[in-house]
């Protein structure tokens, strides 16, 4: 029988701890996708070559990763599951895709601009995987003539030019490509720094304050709650204003997200309570949530061989599959 599913592809790289932005922003979704799509879910591990430290071990975190992805409730009996590195067609589509994008378009990138300011804004010493990481990720997106990718706001960029890249070729070559649209939910899209409400949580942040990790221990999820920013308005009120209030809407996004409660009605719960009172309750509720989390990424951790069946197993069903594109990408420009 023919499978008429929307094809969903989703990735994060293992470049570090993930975090309750990463959460947030795609996995807390994926579980309950595998019912309507047909999922692929890819740890990312060529991607965080770009911003690999020698002292950090990509094996042990490609394995975290997968552990979590199970624990967030993939399923591999419903979706593939399977690491980037394992599939050559992502390296090798990456190639023919590069020699389709231009210079200025991935030099023009958001992500590209931020990065390059962390790794050093000496142009000579920028790896030129940081500019190429959204050739990367296109290819990975339209190996599987996906049609859905759920992504928070920072990679709604890179997907227009997956679509834009996408485009050129089937201009030059036909119909090879399907054009995928993101997926973005009305909150939780992008969750902003505790310290610094206005700018992204990230994994690699270099101040670890900034962030609440998944995997972290929950007593010092305590703190980074109290110091988070707030706001001087007196008295104070608990609403969600994202230009005069980043700090407050920010966890108020955080709680929504973990609770699933509405926003409007966390806002109604918290008329006349303290900021102080306010973090006491964002604290219960993500170390409630991180406890379960843990617990259940704890149980797939300890059995590695079970995750290295999985990681097998996804990447024979994700190399079928991603070999049929990458035929006709070779053929349509002749080098079959
Ligand atoms: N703060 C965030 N809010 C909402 N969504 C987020 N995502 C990441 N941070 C947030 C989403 O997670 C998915 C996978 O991200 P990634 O790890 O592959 O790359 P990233 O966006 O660069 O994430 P980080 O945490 O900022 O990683 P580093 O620090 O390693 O660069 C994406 O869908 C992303 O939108």
């Amino acid at each position: 029988m023919i499978n008429s599913k929307p094809i969903l592809f989703s990735a994060i790289q293992p470049s570090g701890n993930l975090s309750i932005g990463n959460y947030i922003g795609t996995m807390r979704h994926w579980s309950s996708f595998q019912d309507n799509y047909e999922c692929l879910y890819c740890i990312a591990d060529l991607h965080s070559l770009t911003t690999l430290n020698k002292n950090f071990s990509l094996q042990n975190s490609v394995l975290d990763t997968l552990a979590l992805y199970l624990a967030c409730g993939v399923n591999p009996k419903k979706s593939i599951i399977f690491i980037q590195s394992h599939v050559y067609q992502h390296s090798q589509l990456n190639w023919i895709l590069s020699c389709f994008s231009q210079f200025g378009e991935l030099s023009r990138m958001t992500q590209f601009k931020n990065k390059r300011k962390i790794q050093d804004n000496y142009v000579e010493n920028i790896n030129i995987g940081l500019l190429n990481y959204p050739v990367l990720m296109s290819s990975d997106i339209l190996l599987y003539q996906t049609n859905l990718v759920p992504v928070g706001q920072d990679q709604k960029q890179h997907l227009e030019l997956t679509r834009n890249i996408a485009n050129r070729f089937n201009l030059l070559y036909g119909d090879i490509f399907t054009l995928p649209k993101p997926l973005i939910t009305k909150t939780g899209s992008k969750i902003m720094s505790l310290l610094d409400p206005t700018k992204k949580m990230s994994k690699s942040d270099t101040n670890k304050n900034n962030v609440i990790f998944l995997l972290e221990d929950i007593s010092s999820v305590f703190l980074k709650i109290k110091n988070a920013v707030t706001d001087s308005e007196m008295p104070p009120k608990i609403y969600y204003d994202l230009r005069r209030k980043s700090g407050i809407s920010n966890l108020l996004e955080i709680l929504s997200a973990i609770t699933n409660k509405k926003i409007s009605i966390l806002e109604k719960e918290f008329e006349g309570i303290m900021y102080s009172e306010f973090k006491k309750i964002i604290f219960d509720n993500i170390s409630k949530f991180l406890h379960k989390l843990q617990k259940s990424y704890l149980v797939y951790r300890k059995d590695e061989s079970y995750l290295k069946k999985v990681a097998k197993e996804g990447a024979i069903r994700a190399r079928l599959k991603s070999e049929k594109i990458l035929k006709r990408v070779s053929t349509a420009i002749g080098i079959n």
